[in-house]
Formats: C-alpha cells, sequence, structure tokens
C-alpha cells in the first residue's frame, strides 16, 4: 500500500501537478459531526444572485440537506434577492467573490477554507458567466484578460484548483461545470449557428491571452465566439479533471447542458428586439427553451441524484419547451417526481455526446498545461 502511495505521488509529481498538494489523509475530526452546519452538505455556487444559480439554490434549501455557500460579485444585489427569493439564512451563505480578478479568487478560497472549519466541500459548481456578443472591442479584467474569457472560465479553472482540495475528505464529492449547447459544436445550436466555438491551437492562450490579445485561439476579438469558446473550454477541463483525479480523489467531475434558459439576464447585454423574441423563437421552433425554475431543479438533481455521482458526463435532458413547472414538482423530501406531460422531470436526464473538440485529447492536454500557467494554479 505504502509503495502505492508512494507510486501515486511520484506519478503526479511527474506529470507537473500541484493542485492536490494540500491534500491531506481523510481524518477523523473532519468526519465528525456537530459541527455549525450539523449534517448539511456544503455547496458552492458561483453566480446565485441571478438565473440559474439562484434557481439550483432555491432547490437544494428546499430539499432541506443543504449548506449553500453563494460565491457572487454583488453582496448587496444578493441580500436582495435572498430576501425576495425567501432563502433561510441558516443555510445559506453569501460570500464574495469577482470572478474577474485573480486576486478575489485567491481571497474567497482563503475565506471558504475558513467558514467551513472541519468540514469538506461537497459540491462545487461553477456556474457564474457573462455574455458580451455585442462588443466591438474587448473589455479586460484587472488582470488583462478579457472579461468573458477570465470571468467564466480562467477564474473558474483557478477556483477549482484552491476548491478540490477541500473536497477530499467528502464521501460524494461532486465539481459541476455549467457548460452549453453552444460550446459543443456537434449539434444545430452548436455547430450550425456561427460563430463556432473553436479552440483552434490555442495560439492566443500560449502567448498569456493577455491585452491585446483577446482570443484563445489568437485570431481578432469576437465576443460571441468569446462566450463559446469558454463553454467549450469549461466542458474539455471537465473531462481533463475526471481523468486526472476521478481516481484518486473519488470526486465526480460532470458538465451540464442545462437547456436554453432564453428569460435570463444573461441576453441583458442583447438588443431589446432579440430578448423579446429569443424565447418565442426558442419555444415554438427550436423546441430548446426551458424555464428558469425547471433549469435550476436540474442543476439541483446533478448535484443531489445518486445516478449523478457518475463522473466524466455532459448531462442533458430531454423534452420540449418546458416553463414554471420545476420546484413545484418537488416532494417534500427533495424528490423530484414526473413534472408532468411527455419527458419532463428527472427520468429525462441523459448522457449526451461530447462533439470531437471537446473530446480532442492532446487539445485538452495543452488547454491544462496553457490555463494553469496562465492562472497560476500550479
Ligand atoms: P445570469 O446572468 O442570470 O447569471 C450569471 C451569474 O453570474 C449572475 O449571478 C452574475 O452575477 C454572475 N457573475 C457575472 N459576473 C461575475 C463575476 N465577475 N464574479 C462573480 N459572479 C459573476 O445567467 P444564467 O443563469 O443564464 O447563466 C448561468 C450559467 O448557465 C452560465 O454559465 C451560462 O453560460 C450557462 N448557460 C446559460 C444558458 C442560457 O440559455 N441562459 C444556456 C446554457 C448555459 P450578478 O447577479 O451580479 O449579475
Ligand atoms: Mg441558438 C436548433 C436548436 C438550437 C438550440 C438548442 C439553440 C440553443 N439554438 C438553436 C438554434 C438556433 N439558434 C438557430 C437555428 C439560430 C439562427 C436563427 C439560432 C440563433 C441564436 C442566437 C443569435 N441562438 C443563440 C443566439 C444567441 O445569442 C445565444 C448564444 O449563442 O449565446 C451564446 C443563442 C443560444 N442558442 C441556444 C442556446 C442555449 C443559446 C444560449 C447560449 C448559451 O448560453 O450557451
Amino acid at each position: 500500500m505504502l509503495v502505492l502511495r508512494f507510486a501515486l505521488l511520484l506519478f503526479l509529481h511527474a506529470e507537473g501537478w500541484k493542485w492536490m498538494n494540500n491534500i491531506k489523509a481523510p481524518s477523523f475530526s473532519r468526519m465528525q459531526k456537530g459541527s455549525k452546519f450539523g449534517d448539511k452538505k456544503l455547496v458552492v455556487i458561483t453566480g446565485t444572485s441571478s438565473g440559474l444559480g439562484k434557481a439550483a439554490t432555491k432547490a437544494l434549501l428546499r430539499a432541506n440537506e443543504y449548506h449553500v455557500i453563494g460565491a457572487v460579485r454583488d453582496l448587496e444585489k444578493m441580500k436582495i434577492v435572498a430576501e425576495l427569493e425567501g432563502f433561510d439564512m441558516d443555510r445559506f451563505t453569501p460570500m464574495h467573490l469577482d470572478l474577474a480578478s485573480f486576486e478575489s479568487v485567491k481571497t474567497f478560497a482563503e475565506n471558504l477554507d475558513k467558514f467551513r472549519g472541519d468540514r469538506p466541500i461537497d459540491r462545487l459548481v461553477c456556474n457564474a458567466a457573462v455574455y458580451q456578443p455585442t462588443l466591438a472591442y474587448p473589455k479586460w479584467t484587472v488582470d488583462g484578460h478579457e472579461q468573458q474569457l477570465q470571468i467564466n472560465y480562467l477564474s473558474q479553472f483557478l477556483l477549482t484548483s484552491k476548491v478540490m482540495p477541500m473536497m477530499t475528505d467528502s464521501s460524494d464529492a461532486r465539481v459541476v461545470m455549467i457548460g452549453s449547447v453552444t460550446g459543443n459544436d456537434n449539434t444545430v445550436g452548436g455547430g450550425g449557428v456561427y460563430p463556432i466555438a473553436d479552440l483552434k491551437e490555442l495560439d492566443g492562450l500560449e502567448l498569456g491571452c493577455k491585452k491585446p490579445i483577446a482570443m484563445m485561439d489568437g485570431y481578432n476579438f469576437n465576443g460571441a465566439k468569446m462566450y463559446k469558446d469558454t463553454k467549450l473550454a469549461l466542458m474539455m477541463t471537465s473531462n481533463m479533471l475526471h481523468e486526472r483525479f476521478h481516481r484518486s480523489t473519488g470526486i465526480a467531475f460532470s458538465s451540464i447542458y442545462p437547456g436554453c434558459i432564453a428569460e435570463s439576464p444573461l441576453f441583458r447585454e442583447k438588443r431589446p428586439w432579440f430578448r423579446k423574441y429569443f424565447p418565442i423563437f426558442m419555444k415554438y421552433i427550436t423546441g430548446g427553451f426551458v424555464g428558469e425554475e425547471e433549469a435550476g431543479t436540474r442543476l439541483f438533481q446533478v448535484l443531489h441524484d445518486p445516478k449523478c455521482t457518475k463522473s466524466g458526463v455532459y448531462w442533458s435532458w430531454n423534452g420540449g419547451p418546458r416553463e414554471g413547472r420545476g420546484l413545484e414538482a418537488m416532494e417534500k423530501g427533495g424528490q423530484i417526481v414526473g413534472a408532468g406531460g411527455a419527458g419532463g422531470g428527472w427520468e429525462s436526464i441523459y448522457e449526451n455526446d461530447q462533439s470531437d473538440k471537446v473530446l480532442n485529447k492532446d487539445l485538452v492536454q495543452k488547454l491544462w498545461q496553457t490555463t494553469n500557467e496562465v492562472t497560476g494554479a500550479q
């Protein structure tokens, strides 16, 4: 056993892997009950003040088995949202995190480590994102990266590297990346609508992807493509984490496509006509529409359902346009019954195919290495 452990350590070292340096052997004290969290599992979600993150938090609080840490950029907004939504503040803790700054990610991780005390983090959801399709020129973060790139991808990567060591004592740890059909080009929604997600040879990221280089592929800035590229990169990262760490840590890594939440504030920078007609188009033409609440129950399922302990999966759901069916379909104990209508509810989850780009092992390896360098995660 000792020899095996030594071999594993050597292997990780040879791979240049430092993320898990902080891993401690499961300690007795960490497994003891009776902390301020009682028997609740600890869930960290980025971006709980809006859209999918907010709806999933509602579902988690309703299930009564979780304490949710909402990692948000605007604590004042979060307070108001929590009050309006009636969050139980005994089981919800907002914590400041601005994903547009690596320093903020590091500070958040330190605060989280103190806050959890002797308890492991059981779930991490990389959910927060911005979509800036109409910009003629990129906007930059304090670290000199294009905003969508850092908020949607680089910082969530760094965050994962900081939080994973806090998860290894959990008996049911899950890391979920919010991907999208628009980052996965093997469908009409992803491969048929320009611009198409494509990291090419990652020439931009290899050069550091700092002002004036915005795009990971090194080509000219395109805001809509940038967003899609970040979704592609997150899904690739989920696969890499699965390959590298699922066996050794037991953590389940997955990505999801929650459906097209066409009425969410994600589209705040789109023109008013688009915001008006996009939900109609998605409901009645493509059938890809999903209401915020139901999208929240989908994410909740991946965090709660025992079958979603499977690692290396890209989860999606079958069924046509649905709205307003979500929490009301849940039973008291957090079980979701058929949400009514064909294809609705938990039974409609399935393991979706991932595009060749998402599965491209050489590129995934290159993405892994370059992102580690750019973020300083190792
Ligand atoms: P929202 O805009 O409603 O939610 C995004 C969240 O990210 C907000 O809470 C926002 O905070 C937060 N956020 C933005 N910037 C930062 C930052 N710098 N630091 C910390 N938090 C930040 O969008 P959705 O709920 O629709 O999107 C959630 C996820 O789902 C995203 O990853 C998106 O890519 C994905 N997705 C969405 C789809 C859709 O159709 N809407 C389809 C497929 C995937 P604040 O409340 O302060 O604005
Ligand atoms: Mg798309 C046929 C299926 C389908 C699906 C599932 C989506 C999802 N979209 C589909 C089709 C089409 N879309 C078609 C045929 C068109 C051309 C009319 C189209 C257009 C379109 C636009 C302009 N779609 C969009 C946009 C956006 O600005 C959204 C986007 O790309 O944001 C990055 C978007 C989306 N379509 C989707 C989904 C899920 C989105 C939201 C994107 C996301 O968050 O990943």
